[in-house]
């Protein structure tokens, strides 16, 4: 199993426990503690009530078709999401609530009322639907965290346009290979972005992708550096944002959409070089989205919510975007990097904006632990009332470290275990209900069915460990890969049979039943919560004409969780110097982007395998962590591991 490596005895003999206060579970959202059996009994009946919270243009005939592994939720239905994020609210005294307030790495402020939103994302619907863009057509996202970026996403949805957000960091080649599995027609993206303080060339990535993109007939293009950049503007095919603005009708009728009709594909990184293009469906991923953020965050009216994701991955997706406006939220959305230009950046914006909810990761929890308390301490945080925390697990010690510095010892903590797969939040406390532990996600959410079970799909009795499954279907589960439902149904309906839904993740759960979630039982790392494959990093790695071979590994890292270590065999007569560790590095960030880049590389003349020629990972590990090495007896020659082991403990 891969690492982060928790000592999981000594997690699970976890004795503190924090019980929601009296004044919490009084003004909790979800105060019955009830519900739990109640949605168990009636899973349906719950999920039905959940769904009535949103506008429908016209209800569902079934709530559920389960034909496992194809779930369809709330058959018959018809409703829009971007209706339920803006339209209905713009109808009340929500019309100039703060929808989106927004801070710019170099210090712009600017706040979006909800009527602002509603405006410029219906001009936006309009100005796609003139370049053609019709229901189903794919649009690919390649943004920075501006306002335009949920602007782009509501647009989609309003014309029920599927929309494949790329995350900024990702490279030139990376765009290309999911602008055309996608096959999108439109990219919309901006001059480029900053990041601490430097410019990140979005537009110049992709110029180079869509050279390959031959499905591509339009880019809008977006100015936030205005005259910052040198910006390559094709004509016919480049159209800037601002002047399609100009002349857009003001009002575009949001499309009737089926329940089952696709909202979003988002790709994500599997066990193959080849990441996975999840696709989301409209009705049941709002209902999950808007559900999970009103318990699990608590959010009241008057809230001021910051959930620090880029909104390239799904958290940003579910908990930036669609659930927060599905409940008339007031969000904050900051551009750029904790640390620019000091590492108080996040503090002062929590005391200026008056932050209640912060939502955010255990790699950077970790970094401003390591940075000390000076920095938090610096500033007012006394408007903070509940804290999240997602991507991977969180340490006991970082927890504290949350709880205490930032929290002050009186906001619950929610450590909320999801994937872009499952849509939504599924293992999370209910901050009203669940007494919590550190280093624990606790207990399924009401109306999820999850698991532990064994090799043989066996449930795993109390106290035991074993692999993580969802044992019925939910609304916002995803629904396929795109263009390949077949490898959508191996990957994650095959492992336990057709009606189990295998996680990837190790799982142990307490004598109490708390889920303690152990990382990757498989080929992926999580590297800052990022879910990165060691074979996509191991095949850019291999396309370097230097690279023989090449194995990579995720070792423990105190900040990132995981870090990437690669081994690598090179071709006869290439040169293992400090110039070719560096320049490997700079491929990898070339070919995926800059979040694949290895922290080490190691040359080795042959790697260790077993006698059928499949590389030990597993021993990689043991040598990058410094440990005994493990089992050694399947290899095919004991001494390529041994001599790998001394050759790395003299570097
Ligand atoms: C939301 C997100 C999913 C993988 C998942 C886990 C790990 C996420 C937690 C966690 C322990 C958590 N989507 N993971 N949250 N592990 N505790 N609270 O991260 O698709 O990018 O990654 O992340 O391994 O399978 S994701």
């Amino acid at each position: 199993m891969s690492s982060p490596k928790l000592p999981i005895e000594a997690l699970l003999a976890e004795e503190r426990l924090f019980e929601p206060t009296a004044a919490l579970r009084e003004q909790a959202n979800m105060k019955d503690a009830g519900v739990y059996a109640k949605a168990q009994q009636d899973r349906e009946g719950f999920w039905a009530e959940a769904a009535r919270s949103l506008d429908w243009f016209k209800p569902w005939e079934k709530v559920l078709e389960w034909n496992p592994p194809t779930a369809q939720w709330f058959i018959g239905g018809k409703i829009n999401v971007s209706y339920n994020c803006l339209d209905r609210h713009v109808k009340t005294w929500r019309r100039n609530k703060a929808a989106l307030i927004w801070e710019g790495e170099p210090g712009e402020e600017r706040v979006l009322t909800y009527a602002d939103l509603y405006r410029e994302v219906n001009k936006f619907a309009n100005v796609m639907k003139k370049l053609g863009i019709r229901k189903g057509d794919r649009v690919t996202i390649y943004m920075p965290m501006v306002p335009e970026l949920p602007i782009a996403l509501l647009a989609c949805a309003r014309i029920g346009a599927p929309h494949s957000v790329v995350f900024g960091g990702f490279s030139a080649e990376s765009l290309r290979d999911r602008i055309n599995d996608a096959q999108s027609k439109l990219v919309i993206t901006a001059d480029g972005s900053y990041r601490r303080g430097q410019i990140v060339p979005l537009k110049r990535n992709v110029d180079a992708a869509i050279k390959e993109c031959p499905c591509v007939e339009n880019v809008i293009l977006l100015k936030r550096l205005g005259d910052a950049a040198f910006i390559h503007v094709q004509e016919g095919r480049d159209h800037w944002w601002h002047r399609l603005m100009a002349d857009a009708q003001a009002y575009c009728e949001p499309e009737a959409m089926d329940a089952e009709d696709p909202l979003f594909i988002l790709y994500t990184s599997g066990t193959t070089a080849k990441p996975k293009g999840i696709l989301h469906t409209t009705a049941g991923y709002l209902v999950g989205a808007s559900l999970t953020h009103r318990w699990v965050f608590d959010i009241k009216e008057e809230d001021v919510y910051w959930c620090t994701a880029d909104i390239g991955w799904v958290t940003g997706h579910s908990y930036i975007v669609y659930g927060p406006l599905a409940n008339g939220t007031t969000g904050l959305m900051y551009e750029g990097s904790p640390d620019w230009p000091e590492k108080d950046r996040w503090w002062q914006m929590v005391a200026k904006y008056g932050v209640n909810i912060l939502y955010t990761a255990p790699t950077a929890i970790r970094a401003f632990m390591k940075w000390g308390e000076k920095y938090p301490d610096q500033h007012d945080l006394s408007s903070l009332r509940l804290l999240g925390s997602v991507g991977e697990p969180i340490n006991p010690e970082a927890w504290m470290w949350y709880h205490d510095v930032i929290g002050k010892g009186k906001c619950p903590i929610v450590d909320t275990w999801w994937q872009t797969e499952t849509g939504s939040i599924l293992i999370s406390p209910l901050p009203g209900l669940t007494a919590m532990k550190p280093g624990s996600a606790t207990f399924p959410l009401p109306g999820i069915d999850a698991d532990v079970v064994d090799e043989t799909g066996q449930s795993v009795p109390l106290g035991g460990g074993g692999y993580l499954v969802l044992k019925s279907p939910w609304p916002s589960m995803a629904r396929t890969i795109y263009g390949d439902p077949e490898r959508y149904v191996q990957t994650y309906w095959n492992r336990f049979g057709k009606e189990v839904y295998f996680a990837g993740d190790g799982c142990k759960r307490d004598s109490q039943g708390y889920f303690w979630l152990l990382g990757r039982v498989d080929d992926v790392m999580n590297v800052s919560g990022h879910r990165i494959s060691t074979m996509e990093v191991e095949s850019a790695l291999v396309d370097h004409h230097e690279v023989a071979e090449a194995a990579v590994i995720g070792r423990k890292d105190e900040i990132k969780g995981e870090a990437i270590a690669a081994f690598v065999t090179l071709k006869e007569g290439a040169l293992s110097d400090v110039e070719k560790v560096s320049e490997l590095k700079k491929h990898v960030s070339e070919k995926i982007g800059s979040i694949a880049r290895p922290d080490a590389i190691f040359f080795t003349a042959e790697l260790p395998k077993t006698r059928s020629g499949k590389i030990m990972r597993r021993l990689l590990r043991d040598i990058a962590e410094g440990r005994a090495l493990g089992d050694t007896t399947t290899l095919a020659d004991a001494t390529v591991v041994a001599k790998l082991k001394s050759q790395y403990e003299e570097s």
